[in-house]
């Protein structure tokens, strides 16, 4: 797979053909801002993926691009999804990977949400 994390949006990516319902996911939570997933491969016994809806490659682009009603309605999603998932007592990461060194694979703008275990210290 490609790595990116800057540039224009490739409307191919996998993360656009799960919001297009090209290919399947085990979708967690989905509102009017953002659909929330299972990761494929995950790091956590919690390991949610939060996409926004719009297309954007990067949190920066995200920051740069999205009105801040759906800056406010992403970041919401992300707090109940969560505390929907009882992460709240127990602990839980929020992060996100831009470009290439910090291991970005998919370009679609994404929040990793992991919990469910003690978490490698961080950076892991
Ligand atoms: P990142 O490295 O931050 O771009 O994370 C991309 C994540 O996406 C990675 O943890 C694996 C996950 N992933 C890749 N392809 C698929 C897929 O087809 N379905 C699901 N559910 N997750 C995927």
């Amino acid at each position: 797979m490609a790595v990116h994390g800057t540039g224009s949006y490739d409307p191919d990516n996998i993360f656009a053909k799960i919001l297009r319902g090209d290919i399947p996911c085990k979708k967690v939570f989905e509102n009017e801002w953002v659909l929330a997933f299972h990761d494929i491969a995950p790091k956590a016994p919690v390991h949610v993926l939060i996409i926004p809806k719009k297309a954007y490659v990067s949190f920066i682009d995200f920051s740069k691009n999205a009105s801040v009603e759906e800056i406010a309605g992403v970041m919401q999603s992300a707090g109940r999804i969560a505390a929907d998932l009882h992460l709240e007592q127990a602990g839980y990461r929020l992060i996100t990977n831009a470009g290439q060194n910090a291991g970005q694979e998919v370009p679609h703008f994404h929040l990793h949400l992991m919990g469910g275990k003690a978490l490698p210290a961080f950076p892991a």
